[in-house]
């Protein structure tokens, strides 16, 4: 549980950051949350007039991650427009429901305060809610799945050329391959060594990296704006009853491909360990959370993905997770510059993780693509 502090320098600092935004009310105590391995992140407390509690989450946007905060802002302001435009429109609640940016002093939806390290945001704290690093249970998976599906669909008729590449070939997987062929050839930080087999494992599966990029070159996957990050606790579930609520964490908003948002929801959602468990017999896929994280997916997706895209939604699994245990190898050959780590093998670990994980889902694919043939007749069976 994170701290919360009413005094000091930490309860200082987010006061005065939250001073920037349209927020009203008395401070009353702040919070350092420690989700995810990228952006700063506070929660802060105000009483407001007539006595209630407002809390709201203050971000710092990483610009060593992100070159250009401000092409990050412009994407996320586009998509959670639309996405408010699209549920007014059906006057229903659904579980992408958008976050809501605070405006800043000056007229934006941001601001940048080099005293407080560079550019910060604000959003609506979802309240009532909670994630999870690691899936529990089956319901879980499909509200998971079903959240990250809406979300897809809420976005599916935006122009993928309104929305810019706030980091370029983010999910391009053969040229992750040749950054990681880089950094142990520059081997920066003199640990090349350290991972010899974990290089060779890597290179031994590169002839499938290019399988999903290659297909939309050849205009058989279309382009579409994507979420990008779709871990499991970028989800955000009903505290009582888990159900899905909203989807957060918008900053790689940009145009993608559909199946690399679902694979890393295969890779975070059907492997009840974390990403840096070190026990690797702990690490392998389960099939049953496979099977309620697609029937959520495909549930609130199934109308608008092609068949080209449901064809491969297996493999993309599988991919996703070679492509993060890559970016963590190379991390970790680098120096640790990218990722927040705690220990100095911390980016290492993470790696053989997802090594672990790739193989125990490369031996689940024909299984996961069975299954999904059989949802996607009894779908076309309702209608
Ligand atoms: C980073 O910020 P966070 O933890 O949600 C990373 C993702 C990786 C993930 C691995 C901008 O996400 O791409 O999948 O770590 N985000 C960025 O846990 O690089
Ligand atoms: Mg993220």
């Amino acid at each position: 549980m994170p701290q919360k502090v009413t005094e000091g320098p930490l309860a200082e600092r987010i006061a005065r950051i939250g001073d920037q935004f349209a927020i009203s009310g008395e401070f009353l105590y702040g919070e350092e949350l420690c989700n995810g391995h990228i952006n700063t992140t506070y929660r802060a407390c105000y009483r407001t007039e007539d006595g209630a509690e407002d809390r709201y989450i203050l971000q710092r946007i990483n610009d060593y991650v992100f070159k250009d905060p401000v092409m990050v802002m412009k994407n996320v302001e586009k998509v959670t427009r639309h996405i408010r435009w699209k549920t007014m429109r059906r006057r229903k609640n659904t579980a992408g429901q958008p976050l809501t940016l605070y405006p800043a002093r000056g007229g934006r939806n941001y601001i940048d305060l080099p005293e407080e390290g560079g550019m910060w945001r604000c959003y609506n704290n979802i309240e009532g809610t909670h994630t999870y690093d690691v899936v529990e249970n089956t319901r879980q998976a499909y509200q998971a799945g079903f959240a990250f599906g809406s979300f897809q669909e809420l976005i599916s008729d935006m122009n993928p050329e309104d929305l810019k590449e706030s980091i370029p070939d983010f999910h391009n997987t053969p040229r992750r391959f040749e950054a990681l062929q880089r950094s142990a050839q520059a081997d920066v930080a003199g640990r090349a060594a350290n991972c010899e087999a974990e290089l060779a494992m890597f290179r031994a599966w590169a002839p499938q990296y290019c399988r999903l990029t290659e297909l939309q070159a050849a205009g058989q996957l279309p382009t579409r704006i994507t979420h990008n990050d779709t871990k499991i606790n970028n989800v955000m579930l009903d505290e009582d009853t888990d159900e899905a609520v909203c989807v957060i964490d918008l900053d790689t908003v940009m145009p993608g491909l559909s199946l690399y948002d679902f694979g890393d929801m295969v890779r975070t959602a059907t492997c009840t360990a974390e990403e840096d468990e070190e026990d690797l017999s702990k690490v392998v896929m389960q099939l049953p959370f496979f099977e309620s994280l697609a029937e959520g997916y495909l549930d609130a997706a199934h109308e608008f993905l092609t068949d080209g895209e449901i064809e491969q939604l297996a493999f993309a699994g599988w991919l996703i997770t070679a492509e993060i245990g890559m970016r963590f190898l190379t991390d970790y050959l680098d120096g640790d510059k990218y990722f927040r780590t705690d220990k100095p093998e911390h980016n290492l670990i993470r790696a053989r993780n997802q090594l672990a994980l790739a193989r125990s889902i490369e031996s689940n694919i024909p299984r996961m693509e069975r299954y999904i043939r059989r949802l996607m007749k009894s779908y076309k069976n309702k209608r």
